[in-house]
């Protein structure tokens, strides 16, 4: 009932009582004062008394009763990027659980636990990328160096990634340490190399030059799926002051939106020094772990959550799609046994919207929607009338006649006519249905006509209409 309605009961049925109550007082309060008045003012008193208490208490629990509730508010939005990490991270376990395959699942989920261990150690991952020879792996041993203390690294070509778990004192934590191969470099390297640098929390994108256009592109890339990036100038030895100076400019200006204290001039392994001068870039990487390490951190594991859920997603909606796909096959093949047992004059789509009811509700069950028979025989008995107003039912005759008489004798290809008419108008019936549920039940903006459209035509090539009446040959098998 409307909170209203009730309300107004309520008072109406309060203003009755209390009109009764004052008249049977009235009464009460006449008669004892004929026996004596004290009496009589006594108890009428303590029954006024007692009867204002008592509406104190009706109103009381009406009011807890009636109060306007405060709506219940929908789940609130994640506050932090961390917050929004845990959230994401949730509902991909959710996502990855739908997918069947086995095989696929175990792949993510195995991906999924990286990702969330990763969060959990709440270790930052630095990553060196950059094309071969600029210096990342000389700039390696100069961070382990100069940050940590620690010396060592593989000299020569790094062919594989190398990991290092490195402790800063400055922040009083640890890193991971990733030395990549190369990025555009042959085969492999690249490869490793590109999928180390999506999983960074922090991009040192290193150039020893002026950044030429694969190399601009890559980084453009990097940048624009949010990727926390430092562009380091390596081998600055080798240039004069000024010749920094404009590289640092011209770098700068190149990737606009970058923060110009995020493009960092070094020289990782001078020729004419013994040590590194590296200072300038391990104060930015101190000063961004220390005000953004935390986001870093939740910003990437989201970023990686969110591609493993593209991927779940993708692998769900293909498996829907052959689901259904087996369904309609079945129906479609239903239908055209159903009519060509009992031949009609014209293909009735009110017959063939029967079998389709069922084909609607199997279809819904694939994308999770529970449609009622009733929903199942509206849609479907609609749909059907669609076709036959947009004179597909005579298109689809007309288009399988031709096709039927070139395999068959005209007297066998007439008889074959209607059931394999009603099995196409199923398949593009079908298909339809399927386009509503993937769009979580709408028809979209041309309505159902345009969906049923678009499917008739799909399906009206030459080649399609061929290949559908060979299968039709051998499932209605006469
Ligand atoms: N002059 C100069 N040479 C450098 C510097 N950093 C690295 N190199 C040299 O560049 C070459 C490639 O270095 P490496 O660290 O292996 O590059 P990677 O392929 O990117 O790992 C080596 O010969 C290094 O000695 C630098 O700051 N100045
Ligand atoms: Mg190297």
């Amino acid at each position: 009932m409307k909170r209203p309605l009730i309300i107004a009961v309520a008072v109406l049925v309060v203003l009755g009582l209390l009109l009764w109550l004052t008249s049977t007082l009235g009464t009460l309060y006449a008669g004892l004062s004929n026996l004596n008045p004290w009496v009589a003012q006594a108890i009428t008193t303590l029954v006024v008394v007692l009867m204002v208490m008592a509406l104190g208490v009706v109103a009381y629990y009406s009011w807890l009763f009636l109060r306007p509730r405060r709506r219940t508010a929908a789940p609130p939005l994640p506050k932090t990027t961390n917050e929004a990490a845990v959230t994401h991270l949730q509902s991909l376990d959710q996502q990855l659980s739908q997918i069947e395959d086995e095989v696929a699942r175990q792949a993510l989920v195995e991906r999924a636990k990286t990702v969330t261990h990763a969060f959990e150690q709440q270790r930052l991952h630095l990553v060196i990328v950059g094309s071969g020879s600029v210096g990342k792996t000389s700039l390696a041993n100069a961070l382990m160096g100069e940050m940590a203390g620690e010396t060592a690294v593989t000299k020569g070509t790094t062919t594989e990634q190398q990991d290092y778990r490195v402790a800063i004192p400055a922040i009083d934590g640890e890193i991971i340490l990733s030395d990549s191969p190369g990025l555009l470099d042959v085969g492999a390297a690249d490869q490793i190399s590109r999928e180390l640098a999506t999983q960074a929390d922090l991009l040192l994108y290193v150039v020893d030059n002026d950044l030429h256009r694969a190399q601009y592109e890559i980084l453009m890339q990097l940048l624009a799926v949010g990727k926390r990036t430092l562009v380091v100038l390596n081998k600055t030895d080798l240039y004069a002051d000024d010749e920094v100076q404009m590289l640092l400019e011209r770098l700068g200006q190149r990737v606009g939106q970058l923060d110009s204290r995020d493009v960092v001039a070094i020289s990782a392994h001078p020729n004419d020094a013994p040590n590194p001068y590296i200072q300038p870039l391990i104060d930015r990487i101190i000063a961004i772990l220390r005000a953004e390490g935390r986001d870093l951190i939740a910003n990437n594991i989201l970023l990686q959550s969110q591609r493993l859920s593209l991927e779940a997603r993708q692998l769900i909606a293909q498996q829907r799609q052959q689901r259904a796909d087996t369904i309609i096959d079945r129906y479609q093949w239903i239908g055209a046994g159903v009519l060509a047992a009992t031949p009609l004059p014209v293909v009735d789509m009110l017959a063939t919207a029967a079998i389709n009811t069922q084909m609607v509700v199997e279809l819904g069950q694939v994308y999770g929607i529970a449609v009622s028979i009733e929903d199942a025989r509206t849609l479907a008995i609609s749909l059907a009338k669609t076709m036959g107003s947009l004179g597909l039912v005579k298109g689809a005759l007309k288009l399988l006649t031709v096709g039927l008489q070139a395999n068959l004798a005209t007297a066998v290809a007439g008889k074959l006519l209607q059931g394999v008419s009603a099995a196409y108008l199923t398949r593009i019936a079908g298909k339809s249905f399927v386009d509503y549920f993937e769009n979580q039940q709408d028809w979209g903006d041309g309505g159902m006509q345009a969906v049923v459209e678009k499917h008739y035509q799909l399906n009206r090539r030459d080649q399609i209409v061929q290949q559908f009446i060979q299968r039709a040959l051998v499932s209605v098998g006469r």
